[in-house]
């Protein structure tokens, strides 16, 4: 007879859920979030995750969203090259094998596309309608672009460090200036910090095609437009860059100033989500639901979610299901008593970060179709 054995993963994750549950703190969803994701758009592809994905820490590779603006190049490993040239004292050409050999910088890093929550602005504004699934969480391996940085020696002149992709298209509205490659550029600060990872693997597999194989940038906190994919070149630069995709696109309006100036998209909003019940549910009277959902706060650790279960007269608090993390989104849930009274009830949810803000209830009209960051109801039936 052979004894049961608990292998080393197994074991790790009941030490972690003993550890948690001492706390407090529970698993929330058993198993695995269900798919398929949802067809936003073919070619390119752009791709939903299922709602059941906000319920689980991490979000399997096949359920991640994918959002890319045109069609996905497939690179060859051995011949492609990572480029680091401009204000830098030693250009240099890197292949993958010698990234690899690097030392690798490990981390779980939630991604939301700004446009996430698109479908619930009114009026509709343009571009891709996706629901409340632009948004999952990875753990992502590579090197840290502050190593390479150091390597190729920062020139003094320099002032942005521009990420370019190996996708290239044509935009038509705004019209580019012909064939443009997807890029974004960070300042310095970002840049050197430890929040960008050149990621080469995901969730401990090589990096999807669809994600950006064979590297990518992930710029934790920010919103997922810097993360670039299918990555290239690094060109460290001695000006402000003003690329399509920092000016015409991913763009917001702020007033700081006293007079309203474009700005860049660039750190996520404090934000919660409600995965269950959904939109339309139909519940008995004096019945148990359990709300859940999903929090983050980009840069900064949420602190607080609360629920609100008269379309936002009174909020109580949720529990959180671990340790908020900078970076990192959590799960949370509300056990609510559904009232007697048949009738329909507005379900909201908001989170406030360890700095304070909290998510607002109204729409901030400044963004434009971006960060879409404020309390969406979700209308259920008592019946
Ligand atoms: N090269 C390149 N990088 C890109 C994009 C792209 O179209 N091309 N899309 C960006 C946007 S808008 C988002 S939200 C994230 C999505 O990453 P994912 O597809 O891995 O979820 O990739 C970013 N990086
Ligand atoms: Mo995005």
């Amino acid at each position: 007879m052979t004894k049961p054995r608990l292998d080393r993963r197994s074991f790790l994750a009941a030490a972690a859920g003993a550890l948690l549950a001492s706390r407090g703190w529970t698993q929330s969803a058993e198993g695995q979030p269900t798919g398929p994701r949802i067809v936003r758009e073919f070619l390119p592809e752009n791709l939903e995750s299922p709602p059941s994905v906000l319920e689980h820490p991490i979000t399997p590779n096949h359920l991640h969203f994918v959002r890319s603006h045109f069609s996905t190049p497939r690179l060859d490993a051995k011949s492609w090259r990572l480029r680091i040239e401009g204000a830098v004292a030693r250009p240099t050409e890197f292949d993958l094998a010698s990234l690899q050999r690097l030392p690798v910088t490990e981390r779980t890093v939630t991604l939301e596309c700004a446009g996430n929550g698109r479908v619930f602005l009114t009026p509709t504004e343009r571009g891709l309608q996706w629901e409340q699934g632009a948004v999952g969480t990875a753990k992502w391996a590579g090197v840290s672009l502050a190593s390479l940085l150091h390597r190729a020696g920062l020139k003094s002149e320099a002032v942005e460090v521009v990420l370019e992709g190996a996708d290239v298209g044509e935009v038509r509205d705004p019209r580019s200036p012909g064939p443009i490659a997807f890029a974004r550029s960070l300042p310095l600060e970002k840049a050197r910090s430890e929040d960008v990872i050149l990621a080469y693997a995901m969730n401990g597999e090589a990096l999807p095609v669809a994600h950006g194989f064979p590297l990518r940038a992930i710029v934790a906190g920010w919103y997922g437009m810097a993360s670039i994919k299918w990555l290239k070149r690094i060109l460290v630069s001695d000006r402000p860059f003003h690329g399509f995709y920092q000016t015409f696109d991913y763009s917001y309006w702020d007033r700081s100033s006293g007079v309203p100036t474009l700005r860049p998209v660039t750190r996520m909003q404090v934000k919660a989500v409600i995965s269950r019940p959904s939109r339309g549910t139909i519940l008995m009277p004096n019945s148990e639901c359990e709300i859940r959902g999903a929090a983050w706060a980009g840069e900064n650790k949420v602190a607080q979610v609360e629920v609100s279960t008269d379309g936002g007269r009174s909020w109580q608090p949720a529990r959180l299901h671990s340790e908020p993390e900078r970076m990192v989104w959590a799960q949370w849930s509300y056990r609510w008593r559904v009232p007697e009274r048949p009738g329909s009830v507005k379900l909201l949810a908001r989170a406030t970060d360890e700095a304070g803000q909290v998510q607002p209830l109204e729409r901030n009209p400044d963004f434009r179709s971006y960060m879409i960051c404020h309390a969406i109801p979700v209308e259920v039936t008592i019946r």
